[in-house]
């Protein structure tokens, strides 16, 4: 028995074999699910293969439709209570609290989505008991060697307006490393976060936690301007994923 289960978890690694492998070697929540684990929480993902990636899933309700489950979280805000303003390694890697806010890292979103087609859907809310959403039938990002540029396409309004279609086909820019449009500003530094800027931005998931309404400072918030506008820093943010069936 003991052998057994050695040679199992052994020959995916020797052959590289996917089939396999995607069951011992979950690469995101779709597979999670898929191997029986049905209830939201954290879990580990292998994006490359091999290194151990934590992740909130999204299984959405319990006992609900599985065709709103198997949400991988990409990036969540919910209390403030971690800092959004840091530098390109990081953002590559991913920082944050996988119970709480965190960014999931631009390599694992590259390893990710370079597998499978995936779609996106945004959730967000307010302070006064709004919720809305937008959904994009098409999420990638490329290599670093490419900027880790988004594609994204295919919107759905759930209320909240498109406020990344500005975003696609952007690289992503830090304050160390300046990878938007604008030519005379690094976005990062201007709105305080890091994202796939333009010249600069509709929407800010990363920026400052601001708590609702805030007009001191010109749209650094986490805010969705289609939505809310550029004064107002939402109470909710998470952005997830999930292959195309
Ligand atoms: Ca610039």
């Amino acid at each position: 028995m003991t052998g057994r289960v050695f040679v199992a978890l052994l020959l995916p690694l020797l052959a590289g074999s996917a089939p396999v492998s995607q069951e011992l070697f979950p690469a995101d929540c779709s597979d999670i699910y898929a191997n029986g684990q049905t209830l939201s929480g954290v879990y580990t993902i292998y994006p490359t293969g091999d290194t151990p990636v934590q992740v909130y899933c999204d299984m959405g309700c319990e006992g609900g439709p599985p065709e709103d489950a198997k949400w991988t979280v990409i990036q969540r805000r919910m209390d403030g209570s971690v800092n959004f303003y840091r530098p390109w390694d990081q953002y590559k890697k991913g920082f944050g609290n996988k119970n709480g806010e965190y960014w999931l890292g631009l390599e694992n979103l590259y390893q990710i989505t370079r597998k499978k087609k995936y779609e996106l859907r945004v959730d967000l809310q307010d302070f006064e008991g709004g919720k809305v959403y937008a959904r994009y039938s098409y999420f990638s990002v490329e290599s670093e060697t490419d900027g880790y540029k988004l594609n994204i396409k295919g919107f759905t309004n759930g209320g909240a307006g498109d406020s990344m279609e500005l975003h696609n086909g952007q690289m992503f820019t830090t304050f160390d490393k300046d990878q938007d449009i604008n030519k005379d500003i690094n976005c990062a530094k201007q709105y305080l976060a890091g994202w796939w800027y333009a010249s600069c931005h509709y929407a800010n998931p990363n920026g400052v936690y601001s708590w609702g309404k805030d007009a001191t400072f010109f749209a650094i918030g986490n805010v969705w301007y289609h939505w809310k506008g550029y004064a107002y820093g939402l109470k909710f943010i998470s952005m997830k994923i999930r292959p195309l069936p």
